[in-house]
């Protein structure tokens, strides 16, 4: 190896060995961990240098990559593996598996990139891939895909069409397209297959909306039924977690990683979006849906789960948490993997037990500052008797 490459190769090994230690105490929902889990960093030196001195002789390193965030996740082969939203400096979007044995630390990305077949229509962009182990057999990727919107003028070169991509495998490598989900017209971002089949067909969440960015008329959480992952078409959407005003998803919504099933019901992961004067925030919320209709919400903690902290508030675009990944491991933990920013992607660690605990005990949002009071108050008033009975 040579002089120039060693040092490079040498950093790398120690960034992508790093051990990552728990925060503590953490809020007792949910533990933070030391580093990001994977950073633009992370990617192979072999994916974006010319390793060949020949013809690379200033060791350039000419396919940068910008950020690997907004990742699918799954377990497989005892390894979990994330399905990442890679972004070259050329702003396109591709998935690359990086795969980790304590899915805490050691990440590291498979050797080449996923090369996902193309539909007649190809994609122009590909992003933030749901994963979903289907009782079928087969696992799933669904994801966005964005083309340049036909109907806009020539002069207008950022107006973008978002539809649902689809396809399958088996073991993460090799990937079997399907055409692009139908729907009503209405462009598709965050659509999550659920896990089983609903009455023999396949459920999924949706999120219809009227323009790229702008939910418009759309932007809560949708829910339909298709008898065929083959020719996917939801005929009839149903808002099962619509935005609401003045809330954390006032602006829009979107279902998280696919919902992971508890004896109490379904538990689910999603993104809020609200309106500030220094642009959108994301956070994340939790919410759980019953167990024999999955698109009836039965519980509604308020306000946000987790939003982002410290340098998670800083990246690419400031202000963003947001997943569409998480696994459940042994003795019942929960793996959450989170994006900050849309660029770089983090772990928290919970428990199914403390995420229904933090699902069925946390009040609703009230919708008005009289009704947080009044929850706030009743929590101040039970912990002053309580304090007084145990004389402290
Ligand atoms: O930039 C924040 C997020 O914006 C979009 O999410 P949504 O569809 O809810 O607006 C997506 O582009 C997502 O990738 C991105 O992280």
């Amino acid at each position: 190896m040579t002089d120039k490459l060693k040092p490079l190769f040498e950093q790398h090994d120690t960034l992508i060995t790093r051990k990552n230690l728990p925060v503590e105490p953490g809020n007792g929902i949910f533990t933070r961990y030391q580093f990001p889990v994977l950073t633009a960093a992370h990617a192979p030196i072999h994916w974006r240098y010319d390793l060949n001195p020949e013809t690379n002789p200033f060791l350039m390193e000419r396919q940068g990559i910008n950020a690997t965030f907004n990742a699918g996740a799954i377990a497989l082969n005892n390894k979990i593996c994330l399905a990442v939203r890679v972004e070259g400096y050329d702003r396109k979007s591709f998935f690359a598996i990086a795969e980790s044995t304590s899915g805490i630390d050691g990440f590291q990305f498979r050797d080449c990139p996923i090369e996902m077949p193309e539909t007649a229509d190809p994609d122009v962009n590909v992003y933030d891939m749901r994963l979903t182990r289907h009782e079928d057999g087969w696992i799933y990727g669904l994801f966005c895909t964005e083309r340049r919107d036909r109907s806009a003028p020539d002069y207008d070169q950022s107006a973008a069409d978002a539809q649902c991509g689809i396809a399958r495998t088996r073991d993460l490598d090799h990937w079997e397209r399907l055409p692009d989900l139908k729907t009503n017209g209405s462009q598709q971002r965050n659509v999550v297959l659920h896990p089983e089949f609903i009455r023999g067909k396949y459920g999924l969440y949706t999120r219809p909306q009227d323009g790229f960015i702008d939910a418009g008329k759309g932007g809560g959480i949708g829910w339909g039924l298709t008898d065929s992952m083959e020719q996917a078409e939801v005929v009839e959407e149903q808002i099962i977690d619509p935005k609401i005003y003045h809330t954390i998803k006032e602006v829009k919504n979107g279902q998280g990683p696919p919902p992971l099933k508890t004896s109490q019901g379904w538990l689910h992961l999603a993104h809020g979006v609200r309106n500030t004067a220094a642009g959108l925030r994301y956070v994340l919320y939790l919410f759980m849906t019953s167990l024999d209709d999955p698109s009836k919400v039965i519980y509604r903690p308020g306000g946000y789960f987790l939003a982002p902290e410290g340098e998670e508030r800083v990246g690419d675009v400031s202000n963003v948490a947001f997943s569409n990944g998480w696994v459940l491991g042994d003795h019942g933990t929960v793996y959450i993997y989170y994006a900050s920013s849309d660029t770089r992607m983090h772990v928290a660690t919970s428990t199914l037990e403390q995420l229904v605990d933090y699902c069925l005990n946390t009040p609703e949002d009230g919708l008005r500052s009289a009704a947080s009071v009044a929850v706030r108050k009743a929590l101040i008033e039970k912990n002053l008797r309580f304090l007084k009975e145990n004389k402290r």
